[in-house]
């Protein structure tokens, strides 16, 4: 009886540990999007799966959400020295992406390994193995795929991490496109986990940068749709507002509606059931007649009870017995 999750950074982080509560870890495993991932100071970086893995770990910083707990900051305080002395046009010593002490030797093994011929989905085992994890965790791919954001203003196109970390994602956005999505493939690992699960979450996630990378790949949304019943998605979006990050904005930018009909409109064609929070209520019959049912229990996991009860909940609706 698996459940397969969906998986963005850190509001899928947070379910996977609410999950831990009322399922098996290691019958949960977690298909993370990687279109956030990217080579700084020659070091391959892929944040959502370390979001991940540092939060079932229990070792996130709670405020930032991202990154260790306890970390220090000496060799970006050290980088700014060489910063300085930069010639134009290079890229060398980007400090606008933070990057821990303790947090860097994950890019270090990370690295390495892909140097050795390893792929992104041995090494991702490797990691969440040394941090205790039970959960299996799968990278959507183990070739590249980079989301990239229009931006409306500049009138250009930027890596995902230039328009969310560079400039703190609040700029208006016109376009998002996963470049390399046309051809990676899902891991076969990927679509063994899809195929057998009993039950499949669409964590509460952004669906336009974090879950649409995964299902941009071939044969996902195919596979998906197949399954609708046993599929169930958790809004991030709460009382027209994003749960953490640009997601609400980014809907309304992109000509969508913030609202938890605007993400039934994306998920109904794969999921049969959305799970809305409480203060969005009112608009279950308008979920209903975009096609999919309406699960109604608090969503917000400002505790851990709320966390398990979600999780029952969400289980429940696939006809999982819990
Ligand atoms: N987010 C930030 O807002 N600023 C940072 O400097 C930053 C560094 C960082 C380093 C490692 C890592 O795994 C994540 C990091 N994040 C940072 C978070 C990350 O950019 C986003 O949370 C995700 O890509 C969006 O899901």
């Amino acid at each position: 009886m698996s459940v397969a999750v969906l998986c963005g950074g850190v509001g899928a982080a947070r379910f996977l540990r609410a999950l831990a509560g009322v399922h098996p870890t290691n019958d949960t495993v977690g298909i993370v999007n990687t279109g956030d991932d990217t080579v700084l100071h020659g070091l391959s970086i892929s944040p959502d799966i370390d979001t991940i893995t540092y939060t079932v770990a229990g070792a996130i910083d709670p405020e930032r959400g991202w990154g260790l707990r306890d970390e220090t900051w000496r060799a970006m305080e050290a980088l700014a020295r060489y910063a300085e002395r930069r010639p134009a046009g290079s890229r060398a010593a980007p400090t606008w992406f933070n990057l821990g002490d303790q947090d860097l030797a994950t890019h270090f093994y990370r690295t390495a390994r892909l140097a050795e011929g390893a792929t992104l989905t041995q090494v991702t085992a490797e990691i969440a193995a040394a941090w205790g994890l039970q959960q299996h965790l799968l990278p959507m791919s183990d070739e590249r795929v980079s989301t990239m954001v229009g931006l409306r203003d500049e009138g250009v196109e930027v890596a995902f991490q230039e328009y969310f970390v560079q400039r703190r994602h609040s700029v208006p956005v016109s376009s998002v496109r996963f470049d390399g999505a046309d051809s990676a493939r899902p891991t076969r690992q990927v679509m063994a986990a899809l195929h057998d699960a009993s039950a499949i979450v669409v964590a509460p996630s952004n669906p336009l940068v974090s879950i649409a990378p995964i299902r941009a790949l071939t044969g996902i949304d195919e596979l998906l749709a197949g399954r609708r019943e046993q599929v169930v998605a958790i809004s991030p979006i709460v009382g027209g507002a994003a749960l953490k990050g640009p997601a609400d904005r980014m809907l309304v930018e992109l000509g969508m509606e913030a609202s938890v009909v605007g993400i039934a409109r994306l998920y109904a064609s794969i999921a049969a059931t959305l799970v809305i929070d409480p203060v969005d209520a009112a608009l279950a019959p308008q979920i209903e007649a975009a096609g999919m049912r309406v699960v109604i229990t608090e969503s917000v996991m400002k505790t851990a009870d709320i966390g398990r009860e979600l999780a029952r909940r969400t289980l429940a609706a696939a006809g999982m017995p819990v």
